[in-house]
């Protein structure tokens, strides 16, 4: 260790007695090497530790964390768990095998379940517990990639079937096949029955298990739902570790002291490429960083086996040696003899070669690392689960492709890997003790076959047995209400359906009014989660502090500096607000462990996440995938959206594009209101639609910081019309203002401003009467175009139908002009269903920071520019003159020859 530098900022109250200290030092260094001297530091450390006086540590030697005389009994029966292993393994292999062959290129992975099988196994026969004890057991996030070990036990279990093997990778159904085949990954999605949680998009379980554990502690605190007795693991691959997300949010978890967490780091030393740290210690790193996190950290780098050979150290020079080699190296005795290993590894010291003297070098070949060492592994996991006030990072040593055989493991290709030929096979047999149950000749047939553990056999017994005592199998996914959630009151939305008379409001404060309503409303008021990321003032959300509280895992143990204020900065343990700093993927994680709640605890939550749009599609767009993977039901927030709306920040925060992105989620329902009730009714119809109905979608709505009078629901008509057309995305607003009808303008958000001056500059200038419609999600316009499209074609002898948008804008008045804060694009996902003639306006290219009306005029979406455009279709019509058109152009002040916005 070197010293960090601030020792020597501090004064020194006693020179002489530091350098006897030192000089005592620097004699052990001299006359017994670095090994003695860095032991002796290491114990005066420990031994500070135990005085209470904090030790500047973060990683230790290169060794097991458990000393062996520390490990905890192992209750297991290891014959017949390695047994066990031994089918779940080969019945992996067989698997991908098989489905290769049956679908050239189909792929799959066999070298990453090699790998963890005895990390997996040794959670499934002796901790993970399962849900049929009436409780949710706990939540296990299994590395995406090992998914054909999840199977092969399942099918061991009796959940899966042979033909649902065959076809791993297969999932489209085959007409008259019962069951679709397996996801290649853990999809909920996919397989709604099965997998919980997605995990395959590296970085994004190991974030979520961290937020998971975390709602599971705010469910609690807040007295929703009692979580004690449900740990979260999460299974990640060292290579994963390289995620920003993998990393970025521990310090979290240590924070929180969350100790309902583990983490078990695969640390097989390899990735796709080739090796995660060939010029270091990947293990070393990350329990240094992981320390420095405030977690628990347990190293499992050597199996049993070295155990004797650590006993002969006397010297340190073993001990030495492991500290000293890099990985890549590492990786390199893996494929290598024994005799290489003695040569190269012991080798060159003659008291290091001594210890390993009486060793063949088939042992020395066979000296397992700690990963694969279930009683190692055991002793791990059990301290894992008692460690208190802390989580838990398990770094377990591991050979990736381990007993595929010398073609495959270690190597820098293993990780694609997904064929074997019959002598491979034979050699993974034999390897796994499987020449009772697997003969020559099953080998050489086509498709290696599955084994099968008889009934009533003692393996088949203790399979299930164990899973049994441990509350059922997993992965399992139910929706089983456990505390079931009551609708709110319509009352909570009625206030919004008035407008604000003469009051200038946003749909921002609208919603913050909202929020606010459903968190008071008795009946559903617990069950609302509000989650911001650093941006509660921003959106006028900071009166919400005082009442609902934040979230602190600690209460508040200091005096806030505005106490005294109404809108004071109120945190506490029960506290309802997910006030989560400065991180959307943070915030997102939150999101997710919350609108999946309704499936993982059986308690349904509302959340509400509220982010600064342009920081929400754009920035976690996969975590936003992930959630619509897990079938998160939920709210999502885009505040201070649009591009020219949100004034003054320019190209990095004003988001013109965030519903091209929401447009691509299948099950994201996206809308883009004007007004406070079109919020409101949207809001409460997808409460109905995902609380009530059950339906698995979430909402995303853009929200807005301009200021106006926000009308009533148009009174000239029925409320429920006025609902269904906000709901379906298109209704028609408001009529001409003189007694013709020339044009409609289509209007969304705050382009509503826009269209209102086009109206009324058109009808003083030309006369011209222009109808208004508000589109408040061309999303939901679109998709029910498609299935309408896609019914006509494959029912060519029937009367076609007609999609909605299309009959709705046949009653609409001559050429129709689209505008709205948001990249062209948007609206013109219904251009080929617009009966007649349709031009789209918007906000396409790199945002400025200026004024509002300044950005309007740059992007031609402003009053005169959608004037203008009218005007230009109806010339197009001929229903006006091109004089008429250019005059508009000249009396509005629109420079034609201007260089297009989105011109680069
Ligand atoms: C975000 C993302 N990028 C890339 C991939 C492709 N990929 C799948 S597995 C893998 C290597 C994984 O290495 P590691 O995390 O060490 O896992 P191991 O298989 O070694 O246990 C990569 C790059 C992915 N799944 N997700
Ligand atoms: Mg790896």
């Amino acid at each position: 260790m070197s010293a960090d530098g601030i020792l020597h900022q501090l004064p020194d109250r006693d020179p002489d007695e530091t350098a006897e200290w030192i000089d005592s030092l620097n004699a052990v260094n001299d006359r017994h090497g670095p090994t003695r001297a860095k032991f002796i530091l290491g114990r005066l450390l420990e031994h500070a530790g135990e005085l209470g006086l904090s030790t500047p540590t973060v990683t230790t030697p290169y060794l097991n964390t458990i000393p062996t005389e520390a490990e905890d009994w192992f209750p297991g029966d290891e014959d017949i768990e390695r047994r066990i292993r031994s089918f779940i393994r080969w019945n992996a292999v067989a698997m991908v095998v098989r489905a290769n062959r049956a679908a050239e290129g189909i792929g799959g992975h066999l070298s990453t379940f090699a790998s963890s099988a005895a990390l997996y196994d040794v959670g499934f026969n002796h901790f993970f517990r399962g849900k049929e004890t009436g409780t949710p057991g706990d939540h296990v996030y299994f590395q995406g990639h090992a998914a054909p070990g999840i199977y092969a036990r399942a099918f061991l279990e009796g959940r899966l079937v042979e033909s649902q093997l065959d076809r791993f990778r297969q999932e489209i159904r085959r007409p008259g096949e019962i069951a679709p085949g397996l996801s290649s990954y853990p999809h909920p999605r996919l397989m709604p029955d099965f997998w919980e949680f997605p995990t395959v998009s590296m970085g994004l379980g190991p974030i979520n298990s961290i937020y998971h554990a975390r709602f599971n502690r705010y469910l609690d605190n807040r007295r929703i739902d009692d979580t004690a007795a449900s740990r979260v693991w999460c299974f990640l691959g060292d290579g994963e570790c390289d995620e920003p997300e993998t990393l970025g949010s521990i310090s979290l978890a240590g924070r929180e002291g969350l100790d309902n967490l583990t983490w078990v780091v695969n640390c097989n030393l390899q990735r796709l490429d080739g090796p995660v740290r060939g010029n270091g210690k990947i293990i070393q790193e990350l329990e240094g960083v992981f320390r420095g996190a405030g977690w628990n950290v347990i190293k499992v780098i050597w199996g049993g086996k070295w155990d004797a050979l650590l006993d002969r150290d006397v010297d340190g020079v073993l001990v030495d040696r492991m500290n000293s080699t890099l990985d890549g190296q590492f990786q390199r005795y893996a494929v290598e003899s024994g005799a290489y290993i003695r040569e190269h590894f012991f080798g060159p010291h003659t008291r290091l070669r001594k210890i390993v003297e009486d060793l063949s070098d088939a042992e020395l070949e066979a000296l397992p690392r700690g990963g694969h060492d279930y009683r190692k592994l055991y002793a791990a996991y059990k301290q894992a689960t008692e460690t208190t006030g802390r989580p838990t990072v398990i770094l377990a040593k591991t050979v990736k492709g381990w007993t595929l055989g010398d073609d495959v493991e270690s190597r820098n290709a293993t990780h694609q890997i997904k064929k074997m030929s019959p002598a491979q096979l034979t050699t993974l047999r034999d390897r796994l003790y499987l020449g009772d149950v697997l003969t020559d000749q099953d080998l050489e047939a086509d498709d290696p076959p599955y084994l099968r553990m008889p009934e009533g056999s003692a393996e088949h017994q203790y399979l299930i047995d164990r899973r049994r005592a441990l509350g059922g199998p997993l992965p399992s996914r139910r929706v089983e209400v456990r505390r079931p959630l009551q609708l709110p009151e319509p009352s909570a939305f009625s206030e919004l359906l008035i407008g604000s008379g003469a009051q200038p409001a946003s749909t921002t404060t609208a919603f913050t009014r909202l929020l606010r309503n459903l968190a008071r409303d008795p009946a559903v008021g617990s069950r609302i989660v509000p989650i911001v990321p650093d941006e509660a003032r921003t959106f006028g959300m900071d009166a919400l502090f005082r009442e609902l509280k934040i979230y602190a895992a600690q209460g508040q143990k200091y005096e806030p500096v505005d106490h005294h204020l109404l809108l004071s900065y109120a945190e506490s343990s029960d506290g309802q607000i997910l006030e989560e700093g400065i991180t959307e993927a943070g915030g997102l994680a939150s999101w997710t462990a919350a609108a999946t709640s309704y499936a993982t605890r059986g308690v349904p939550m509302i959340p509400f996440f509220i982010f600064y749009s342009m920081f929400g599609f754009q920035r976690v767009g996969d975590l936003i995938w992930a959630a619509a993977d897990a079938r998160a039901r939920g709210f999502l927030l885009g505040a201070t959206a649009g591009r020219t709306t949100l004034m003054g920040e320019g190209l990095q925060h004003q988001d013109g594009h965030s519903h091209v992105l929401a447009s691509t989620v299948p099950a994201c329902r996206a809308y883009d209101p004007a007004f406070a009730y079109e919020m409101a009714i949207i809001v409460h119809d997808g409460i109905d639609t995902m609380y009530a109905k059950g339906l698995d979608v979430f909402y995303y709505l853009t929200l807005y910081n301009e200021n106006y009078p926000m009308p009533p629901m148009p009174p000239d008509r029925e409320p429920a019309e006025v609902a269904r057309g906000v709901i379906d995305g298109l209704y028609a607003w408001a009529g001409s203002p003189i007694d013709r009808r020339h044009a409609t303008v289509v209007f969304s958000g705050t382009a509503w401003r826009a269209a209102m001056e086009a109206r009324q500059l058109l009808a003083d200038t030309y006369g011209i009467g222009v109808e208004l419609w508000s589109a408040t999600s061309y999303k939901t316009l679109r998709e029910e175009a498609m299935v309408v499209e896609r019914w006509n074609r494959l029912h060519p002898s029937q009367a076609p139908q007609v999609p909605m948008v299309t009959q709705k804008l046949a009653a609409a008045a001559g050429p129709i002009v689209a505008v709205s804060d948001f990249m062209r694009m948007v609206p013109d996902q219904i251009a080929r269903w617009v009966p007649g003639r349709f031009m789209s306006l918007g906000t396409d290219g790199f945002g400025r920071s200026d004024t509002r009306e300044a950005l309007r005029r740059h992007f031609e979406t402003d009053g005169a520019h959608v004037a203008i455009a009218v005007l230009s279709q109806l010339l197009a019509e001929g229903s006006v003159t091109a004089n008429l058109v250019t005059d508009a152009i000249q009396r509005f002040g629109v420079d034609p020859e201007l260089a297009a916005p989105w011109a680069i």
